[in-house]
This record gives C-alpha cells, sequence and structure tokens, in this order.
C-alpha cells in the first residue's frame, strides 16, 4: 500500500466506509500483478471464464445480469441545485432529497464485499487538459475494467498530492452479502427502480447504485468524462464532447486531426479506426468515444482522448466494419456478454466468422443457430486497451492533445440531410450541431416512429447542465476565439437512402472520401457551391475512383429537396421549444436565416 498524503479523500473514504461496511478495503495501485489477482477473484468464483490461451491471450468472458446489460437513460439524475440548471427537468432531483434516498440504499450495501478504491486520471496523467477522479466501488470488474479504460493506481495519488482537486465518484452494485452467502454470477439491485446514477455537478460528485454494467459502473466514461466534465468545462472555457479523434495523413504527408460527434452506435469506433480506401491517405486512431479540447497558447482547439481503452460493442463488429478493432481484441480484452464456443474463444452476431454448431450463450445456456436466440446480447462491450489498437497514433497520449481542423457531426437520416454540409461559420455548425438526429425506427421508448430525435452534439444522454447553456458555451467559444484558428465544422450523414429503403452510401472505409473533401476544403482546393443549408460539394468534387457509385446516386446523396427542408424547419421549432428560455438567440437567428434562404 501506497502512503496517501491527501486528509480530504482520507476522510471521504473512511465516511463511505462507515456507510456502506465492506468486509475490506483495497486501495489499487494499478499494477499488472494487481489487475490479474482482481481477474482471479472472480475466475475463481465461478463468475468469469479465461478464453482458450492459444486463441485469445489475456482474455476473459463474463456474463451480466439479464436485467443489467446497458446504461439504464430513465435511472440517470442530474441533481444540480436549480431544477433549471439540469438539462431537463425530467432528469432532476433535488441533491438533499436524492442524497437521502440514496444513503438509504448504501447503508450496508458492501457487506461481505470487498471496497475497492481506485484513483484514476482521465487523460495522461500531468497533461494540463486531464482530470483526476477517484472510483470507489463493490465491484472487481470495475476496478479491472477501470484499469483498461483510464490510468490507475499509485502514479495517480502522487499527482494528487496532499490538496489535489478530484471527482468523486462512489459505486456499488447494491447487492450485500450475508455471512457465509455465495455471490451471485452478476450482483445488482433487483430492479430497475432501485437503480440511480445521479450526478451533482456544483459538488463535483457521481453516486451509481445497483448496476453493475458499462456506462452506469464504469463512472469515468460518460458520467465524469462527459457529465460532470461539461460542467467543468463550462466553468473553465473548453470543450468535453462526445466524439472522436482521428489522425489524417495525406498523401503529402501532411497530418490533420479531426474530431466527430456521433450519437451511440453510430459506428464512432469504426470510423476512428478506418481503413481509407483513397490510395495515398492513412487514417491512425487517437480516441473513439470522447473528446476533451482546450484552447493552446497559439489560439488553435487542442483535443486530449482522456480514456486509455476502447469499450466497444461487439456485435456487428467484422473484418469488414472495423479490421482493425478485430485484431485489437485478439488479446488481453474484456468480452462481457457474448457467446463462448466449445473450444474457448468467443463468437457474436455480425462478426463475418461462420456461426458455431454450438455454443452457450450470453445468458448461460445453450445455443444452436436455430435455437431463435441471440449468442450475444446486442450491446455485448469488449474491453481493450488503446495501445493495442493496430492504428493508434503515436502521439495518444500527448499531453498537450493535438490541434484539431475539423469537426463532424452527424446523425442517422434516411432523408433530408445530405452526405456533408459544410458550416458557414462558427455559429452556423453550432447550429448544425443542434439540429442533428436520427429517426426513431423502434416504438421502444415512444410511438413516434419516423419522426427525428434530436441529439445535440450526440449529447442527449449526457448533458451535466441546461442544454441550451450547453450550446450558448458553443457559441461562447467561438466568440471569445480568434475565428481562423477554430475548426471548421461539417455536417455528415452516411445513412441516406434510395426508393428501394437502401443504403446509398457505401460507408465504412469510403467515408475518407469525404474526409478527402473535407481536408481539400480547408486548404482551398476543395470544391463547393453555396446553398440555402450550407456548402455542399459540387457534383463532381467527391473523389469517387474506384467506386461503383452512379452518378444519380451521387445526386441523391448530395439533393436538398426543398418541401422535406421546409418540414425540417418545422421540426427544429418544435425541438426548440423544449429550450424554453434558454435557447441561444443566435440559434433561433440562424434557423430564421436559413428559412429565408429557403425561401429566396
Ligand atoms: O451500455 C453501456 O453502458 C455502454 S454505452 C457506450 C459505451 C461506449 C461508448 N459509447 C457508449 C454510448 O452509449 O455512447
Ligand atoms: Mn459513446
Amino acid at each position: 500500500m501506497y502512503k496517501v498524503s491527501h486528509k480530504e479523500l482520507k476522510a471521504w473514504v473512511e465516511e463511505v466506509k462507515a456507510m456502506c461496511k465492506p468486509d475490506s478495503v483495497h486501495w489499487c495501485d494499478g499494477s499488472q500483478e494487481e489487475y490479474q489477482q482482481m481477474l482471479q477473484v472472480m475466475v475463481d468464483a465461478g463468475l468469469g471464464t479465461p478464453l482458450n490461451s492459444k486463441k485469445r491471450p489475456g482474455c476473459y468472458l463474463f456474463r451480466s445480469h439479464p436485467s443489467d446489460v446497458a446504461r439504464v437513460e430513465n435511472r440517470t439524475f442530474i441533481a444540480s441545485k436549480k431544477m433549471e440548471d439540469a438539462p431537463s427537468p425530467d432528469v432532476w432531483v433535488e441533491p438533499e432529497e436524492l442524497k437521502a434516498t440514496m444513503r438509504k440504499s448504501y447503508d450496508g450495501c458492501m457487506k461481505g464485499r470487498t471496497m475497492y478504491v481506485i484513483p484514476f486520471s482521465m487523460g495522461p496523467i500531468g497533461s494540463p487538459i486531464s482530470k483526476i477522479g477517484v472510483e470507489i466501488s463493490d465491484s472487481p470488474y470495475v476496478a479491472f475494467n477501470m484499469k483498461i479504460m483510464t490510468r490507475i493506481g499509485a502514479a495517480v495519488i502522487d499527482a494528487l498530492g496532499s490538496d489535489g482537486e478530484y471527482v468523486r465518484c462512489l459505486h456499488s452494485v447494491g447487492s450485500p452479502l450475508a455471512e457465509g452467502e455465495k455471490d451471485k454470477a452478476w450482483p445488482c439491485a433487483p430492479s430497475i427502480d432501485d437503480k440511480y446514477i445521479s450526478h451533482f455537478p456544483e459538488e463535483r460528485m457521481i453516486w451509481s447504485y445497483g448496476s453493475g454494467y458499462g456506462g452506469n459502473a464504469l463512472l469515468g466514461k460518460k458520467c465524469f468524462a462527459l457529465r460532470i466534465a461539461a460542467v467543468q468545462a463550462r466553468d473553465e472555457g473548453w470543450l468535453a464532447e462526445h466524439m472522436l479523434i482521428l489522425k489524417l495523413t495525406d498523401p503529402n504527408g501532411k497530418v490533420h486531426y479531426v474530431c466527430g460527434a456521433f450519437p451511440s452506435a453510430c459506428g464512432k469506433t469504426n470510423l476512428a479506426m478506418l481503413e481509407p480506401t483513397v490510395p495515398g491517405w492513412k487514417v491512425e486512431t487517437i480516441g473513439d468515444d470522447i473528446a476533451w479540447m482546450k484552447f493552446g497558447k497559439d489560439g488553435r482547439l487542442y483535443a486530449i482522448n482522456p480514456e486509455a481503452g476502447f469499450f466497444g460493442v461487439v456485435p456487428g463488429t467484422s473484418m469488414k466494419s472495423n479490421p482493425n478493432a478485430m485484431k485489437q481484441i485478439q488479446t488481453n480484452t474484456i468480452f462481457t456478454n457474448v457467446g463462448l464456443t466449445d473450444d474457448g474463444d468467443v463468437w457474436w452476431e455480425g462478426s463475418g466468422m461462420p456461426a458455431p454448431s454450438h455454443l452457450i450463450d450470453w445468458k448461460g445456456k445453450d445455443w444452436t443457430p436455430d435455437s431463435g436466440e441471440l449468442a450475444a446480447h446486442a450491446n455485448a462491450r469488449f474491453t481493450t486497451p488503446a495501445e493495442q489498437c493496430p492504428v493508434i497514433a503515436p502521439e495518444w497520449e500527448d499531453p498537450a492533445g493535438v490541434p484539431i481542423s475539423a469537426i463532424l457531426v452527424g446523425g442517422r437520416r434516411k432523408t433530408t440531410v445530405p452526405l456533408v454540409n459544410e458550416s458557414r461559420d462558427w455559429n452556423h455548425g453550432v447550429f448544425l450541431g443542434s439540429i442533428m438526429g436520427s429517426e426513431i425506427t423502434t416504438a421502444a421508448i415512444t410511438d413516434n416512429v419516423g419522426q427525428v430525435r434530436r441529439d445535440p452534439f450526440a449529447m442527449l444522454p449526457f448533458f451535466g447542465y441546461n442544454k441550451g447553456d450547453y450550446l450558448q458555451h458553443w457559441l461562447d467559444i467561438g466568440k471569445n476565439a480568434d475565428a481562423s484558428k477554430l475548426p471548421k465544422i461539417y455536417f455528415v450523414n452516411w445513412f441516406r437512402k434510395n426508393a428501394d429503403d437502401k443504403f446509398i452510401w457505401p460507408g465504412f472505409g469510403e467515408n475518407s472520401r469525404v474526409l478527402k473533401w473535407i481536408i481539400e476544403r480547408l486548404s482551398g482546393t476543395g470544391k463547393a457551391a453555396e446553398t440555402p443549408i450550407g456548402n455542399l460539394p459540387t457534383a463532381d468534387a467527391i473523389d469517387l475512383n474506384g467506386l461503383n457509385l452512379s452518378a444519380k446516386d451521387m445526386e441523391e446523396l448530395l439533393k436538398i429537396d426543398k418541401d422535406e427542408w421546409k418540414a425540417e424547419i418545422e421540426s427544429i421549432r418544435e425541438d426548440y421549444k423544449t429550450y424554453g428560455t434558454r435557447l441561444p438567440k443566435a440559434l433561433a437567428d440562424e434557423l430564421d436565416k436559413m428559412e429565408k434562404r429557403l425561401n429566396l
């Protein structure tokens, strides 16, 4: 055990210990031995399975409880002091009331368990853009996943010193053990109503209870790096965003860095690791999910990936969709909720690997291709170290970050929104970010199938404060900057469909053609035409060499249907009403200006 000189941290750990009553406390040192020991604890208890060491060395499989398989948006709370400072009234609870409720759940919740204290750094330790958190959790699964996803341990305690700032993150699976009771395969609170993913933005504090899965439990990710960090970013003049970061090298060897905001399950990990089909271009990865951006001394925005690993969706990952991820997850990877083959390997739908004749599915049951069940849960995940990515950029951990030239924003729209659209200026770019969204495809949330669910900057599930204030912060960032040094914002849509309901754009590696046009625009050579909605590539501007795409398809991809856009304006106006008085005037103005241009 290392020495901790931070008195306030020690006092907080004691306070949590007194409330949660664990059997023991373990301060994580972040070593490889400790990682192995924590895995072994679960393997020995029959809760985890080491995979075939010849096929997947260092890999393990875990199965969650069938009720605990994804982020729980309807149990996610932002407990700001004032309701109007929360993203919306339905996620707000008065902080003291929420704490009182949760304290009752936390009382004795770690009985029979070890309480892990996990000091972690979001971003390279010591970077001026990085931030420190300490997660207390009663789940070894959380502790070893945090080891992959963040930088944990003694070095973080050193960086914290005796009075450093940190975000307090408390997590319990909510399943105390009675004397001698055998643990469940995946402990968690039995009912959804017992789960809480709570954020106290003014106190920079997170309390999570009842779930052991993903973003609910690995608190460095969505809870800290997006919801709490967004509040820190607003107060300190930077940006904490749901964005991938990629490095693009052109045939002349010139390097460009691009961020991209896309909603969950829109292929961010695939885009971050894309293999370009355009000769001479190269893509390398900096991050696949979150970007923190701060101004450098030269007035440009510099981004770091605050994470150290990737927590990617497994189903659909294949040599076609993401060959680099496939290579990356061959070793030292934690799989959760995929199928286990008879030879100790893993299998999932959309892997491109033939289905085995038998396996054990994610629920632990026998499975055959005729079972009529999924072998892997649709939200099955891999946790894998970023450094293992075959195309990780050498500078991915540069404490100074990388200078961003362009920001992509894009949802999943089968009509209306063209393949790519360049913003006219910063405010117009923020407007485009504010209107991005996807058509609702299932009736699971509402019965509004076909309607657009707006997801500004892909942050809808991750806002830590009022969404109008969030957009105002983006506008302020632009107002206070040298406009010539700001990244240019591009609105992209890979998902437009034709009359036969088929995707027109092939996507994956072919997206490099759009990236190429963007870089050409930035360097002044790309061709574009001004339109009422922004600057669109001319019909011949995107390099289609070697791609079997007809001129008619390209025309469709770049089409602006005035009637569709007039309907879009009405739909945006409806959405803007949900901001009430906090809608930034500059965005209402942008909408009016676009309407005027469309009516000319
Ligand atoms: O279901 C979860 O808890 C994972 S959600 C997630 C994981 C990695 C990257 N992005 C997301 C997301 O929902 O945006
Ligand atoms: Mn995400």
